[in-house]
């Protein structure tokens, strides 16, 4: 069997050798212009960063190495060893982002493995973990964990010890795979101290996200399947997003892994991102809350009601709309299909079928929005409810344990290609007057 480290330690001259020759033979080619909207629109549209792993077409949505979901459905290892047979496990995605190429069950496998025998915490992090407020937010406890466990850091090390920079991409590696190792375990910390007795019980007889569901206290395949497959779904999509930018950028600083995606995780938890997800559940219960005391059903016409009433209040409608996306996200569905194979008769699965119906026209009439269409979050909170997951305070930690994937992943292309400190221009109001009044 070929391992991840061989596959990779052969692809890297060469991707660095076409780099250099891109950079050398086109580095003045014009790709774009900037406008006074872009510069004070959040950069929306601008090709400014290199991303090897995940494309995103507005219209299509997420590509992995060139995969659609459907795709890596499909072709990648699943649990049962059966391609198409279930969910694409987490770790041949990892694979896949890592090397752009389908492993093999045994590669996939033997990943496994590896990721089991380097998931052990630091003896200084659980004693932490325990000592946090159990009011503290879970996204807050989970930024602590991963920033405690950066004494760990092998690069970290490295750089100390004067490696040259050639090699870094060889211990940010092993940061990286030491991260997405020893996250669900501090997840699974934070959800059993925060919500129940504060034990983890583990078996690692099980794939990355079979282990994990145990670690929670989960035992029941169909929501491995599910645990599967949201991980995978969440791991990337394309750079520009907050947490895959924010990994990137603080990364360019030479920062460990560690604390690179600590960061990342700091920007994940901000409702207008990864939050969205306990934003919807919360959303759909203030509804029926609301509904249940009026004696009204939900439905159609009072899901209008609800939604204008936010909508007026000048909030936003949780799950819905995208900077880039402009159809309905292929991950909402995905999760929309898993939903009609396993819990089609689920109560609050037919009101998010509901709020689809309706939705778009309302977010259409409303004006505003560039992209009236459901996003990831605008599902994922229904399926783990459905398991008696209901503690949506908590769900942006498992996103945050999926977006570790794609995040670090390029992370280890961005130090195995020598990219730079990233460090935009910024410009005053004044310099962009004098720029229209010239
Ligand atoms: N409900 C109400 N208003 C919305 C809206 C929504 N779901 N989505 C966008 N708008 C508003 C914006 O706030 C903006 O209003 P403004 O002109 O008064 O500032 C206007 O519509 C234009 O915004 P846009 O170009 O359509 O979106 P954007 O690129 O600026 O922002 C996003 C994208 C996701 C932040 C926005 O659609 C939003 O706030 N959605 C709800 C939160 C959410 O679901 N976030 C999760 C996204 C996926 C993820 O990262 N996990």
């Amino acid at each position: 069997v070929t391992t991840l480290q061989e596959t990779l330690m052969a692809q890297v001259p060469g991707k660095q050798a076409e780099l250099a020759k891109l950079k050398k033979e086109h580095g003045s080619h014009v790709i774009g212009e900037v406008t006074i909207d872009q510069c004070i629109g959040g950069a929306r549209g601008i090709k400014a960063m290199l991303w090897e792993t995940s494309n995103l077409d507005p219209e299509e949505g997420i590509r992995f190495r060139g995969l659609t979901i459907p795709d890596c459905q499909a072709v990648l290892p699943t649990y049962s060893g059966v391609k198409g047979d279930g969910e694409p496990l987490l770790e041949s995605l990892l694979w896949l982002l890592l090397t752009s190429e389908v492993p093999t069950k045994e590669q996939v496998d033997s990943l496994t493995a590896e990721l089991h025998s380097r998931a052990e915490l630091p003896a200084h992090v659980i004693p932490l973990l325990n000592s946090l407020p159990k009011d503290m937010h879970p996204m807050t406890q989970f930024s602590i964990g991963l920033n405690a466990c950066q004494t760990e850091s092998v690069f970290a090390k490295a750089y100390n010890d004067g490696v040259p920079k050639t090699d870094y991409h060889e211990y940010v590696l092993e940061d990286i795979l030491s991260v997405i190792a020893k996250l669900p375990e501090i997840a699974a910390i934070i959800y059993r101290n925060v919500y129940h007795d504060g034990v983890v019980n583990k078996d690692t007889s099980l794939d990355y996200s079979g282990n994990f569901c145990r670690m929670l206290g989960y035992d029941n395949p169909s929501f491995d399947e599910l645990m599967r497959l949201y991980l995978c779904i969440h791991t990337d999509h394309e750079g520009g997003n907050a947490s895959a930018h924010t990994t990137h950028l603080v990364g360019s600083t030479l920062s460990d892994p560690y604390i690179s995606y600590a960061a990342g995780l700091n920007a994940l938890a901000g409702p207008l991102h990864g939050l969205a997800n306990q934003e919807v559940l919360r959303w759909i219960q203030a509804l029926k809350d609301k509904f249940d005391a009026e004696g009204k059903a939900v439905n159609e016409e009072t899901i209008t009601e609800f939604a204008w009433e936010t909508l007026n209040a000048k909030k936003v409608i949780p799950g819905y709309g995208h900077a880039v996306l402009r159809k309905t996200d292929p991950r909402y569905t995905c999760q929309r299909e898993f939903a009609l194979k396993h819990m089609p008769d689920d109560e609050l699965f037919k009101v998010v079928e509901t709020i689809y119906q309706v939705m778009p026209g309302i977010l259409k009439e409303h004006g505003k929005v560039a992209n009236p269409y459901p996003n990831v979050d605008s599902h994922s909170g229904v399926l783990l409810w459905h398991y008696g997951f209901t503690q949506y305070q908590y769900y942006t930690v498992l996103f945050g344990v999926s977006r570790a994937v794609g995040g670090l992943c390029q992370l280890y292309w961005d130090r195995a290609l020598g990219l730079p400190l990233e460090r935009p221009k910024s410009v005053t109001p004044e310099w962009l007057w004098s720029q229209v009044k010239k």
